[in-house]
């Protein structure tokens, strides 16, 4: 992002004003959660102050009008994915709940034994554990793409990547710990070629890329609001209408039925029959008003803009003595996650010292444990960007990592 216009998306957020261990905060913990600008707050209190009911149950107008919005987020969401029909848009929880909800409700009824489910080994859990659970019902496999040496899938590993008994790929569009962009669409056609479907987790994408679910022919599509700039527990499954309503409802209760007797019920049509009980109405709202926001800032600039700043932090990062950095090199090939291990010093004692000079990272497994054992790390450090961070954060983080490196006997 150019210094000037950070600067001024950073005054768009409120938290960003705050002082952390009396030092500017470089909030750089991005790829668990953004923050959130002040228009996405005012959505979330005007639709409360202004708009609150149940959605689906009143002819009162706040009813009808709580309902009106709920269903405009939707059609929102449609817009900024690509979609064709808002039909195809689920609200969720998030992310997880996203998947779990494809691999119950489509999973069960397509896997049999000997089928073959295709992850990658940069999965996050989210888009591991689920798949783990319907293997072991279904009696279908797990098989994983492997790195290559660039820290990106391997080619040979892309061009092996479906096989005649492959059911499912599921696949992050952009690492959560390498940063790298997964070529989503070329597996998209390779699956439909064998008549697999094809699962995009776009959590970490979202708000990095430009994304289009009819360019890249996926059949599902999971993202989590929170990672993009709007509020926690509301997320979105896109999936093809005619997958979503052969689908079996996961979860049943109010709002999801057309009639109910003693014995039996009669679902509503898809998207409506997976979201039973009260929906987050004011997530919805505000996660529409993230979506504003972002497309305001252009999406196609937003990435160009984040590449420059992730091009400056490589180049930094590879400066600090001990410090070994994962994921591509090539800006080009990557989202603005940056993760790395200083050598002899753990990772969680890296984030703490770079707490006490404002900066938030964040230091662990990052819910990807398979990853960490190809790379042969139990833990790493990880700093990642969004739209208003700027040369000044990747600067402070350098400032403490050298600190870091200075206190453990790296030297530089
Ligand atoms: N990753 C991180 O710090 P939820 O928690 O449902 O909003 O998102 C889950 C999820 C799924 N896939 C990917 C690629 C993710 O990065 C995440 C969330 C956070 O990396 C929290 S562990």
């Amino acid at each position: 992002m150019p210094q000037d216009t950070a600067r001024l998306l950073r005054a768009n957020f409120p938290v960003l004003e705050r002082t952390i261990n009396g030092h500017r905060l470089a909030y750089l913990d991005n790829a668990a959660t953004t923050q959130k600008p002040r228009a996405v707050i005012e959505a979330l209190v005007r639709y409360y102050e202004q708009h609150n009911a149940n959605t689906h149950s009143g002819v009162h107008t706040l009813s009808e009008e709580a309902t009106g919005l709920y269903e405009d987020a939707r059609a929102r969401v449609a817009r900024f994915i690509g979609a064709q029909s808002e039909r195809s848009i689920v609200f969720t929880q998030g992310t997880t709940d996203a998947i779990n909800l494809v691999a119950q409700g489509w999973g069960r009824a397509h896997l049999r034994p000997g089928d073959e489910i295709v992850l990658t080994v940069m999965e996050h859990h989210s888009n591991l554990l689920p798949w783990q659970r319907l293997a072991r019902e279904t009696g279908a496999h797990l098989r994983y793409l492997e790195l290559g040496g660039d820290g990106r899938l391997a080619p040979e590993a892309l061009e092996a990547a479906v096989g005649e008994t492959t059911r499912l790929v599921a696949v992050a569009h952009a690492s959560n710990v390498l940063g790298c962009i997964n070529p989503v669409a070329r597996l998209a056609r390779q699956a439909h070629q064998v008549g697999a479907r094809v699962l995009v987790d776009a959590a970490q994408s979202i708000a990095h890329l430009p994304l289009d679910v009819t360019e890249l022919d996926c059949d599902f599509l999971a993202f989590s609001g929170h990672k993009v700039y709007g509020p926690t527990g509301i997320g979105v499954l896109y999936g093809r209408p005619e997958l979503l309503q052969a689908m079996e409802p996961q979860r049943h209760g109010g709002g999801m039925v057309l009639r109910v007797d003693r014995d039996e019920a009669e679902w509503m049509d898809a998207p409506w029959c997976f979201e039973a009980g009260t929906p987050n109405i004011a997530g919805a709202v505000a996660l529409a008003a993230a979506l504003d926001y972002v497309d305001d800032l252009d999406r196609t600039r937003l990435h160009q803009e984040e590449s420059e700043l992730a091009a400056y932090a490589l180049a930094s990062l590879a400066d600090i003595p001990g410090l070994r950095l994962y994921g591509p090199m090539d800006v080009t090939a990557r989202v603005g996650v940056f993760s790395f291990a200083l050598s002899g010093v753990h990772p969680h004692d890296v984030a703490e010292v770079l707490d006490a000079h404002g900066v938030a990272v964040r230091g662990g497994h990052h819910c990807c444990q398979p990853l960490m054992t190809a790379l042969g790390e139990t833990a790493v450090v990880r700093a990642s960007l969004a739209a208003y961070n700027e040369r000044e954060d990747i600067d402070q983080l350098v400032g403490g990592l050298r600190e870091v490196s200075g206190i453990f006997g790296h030297g530089g």
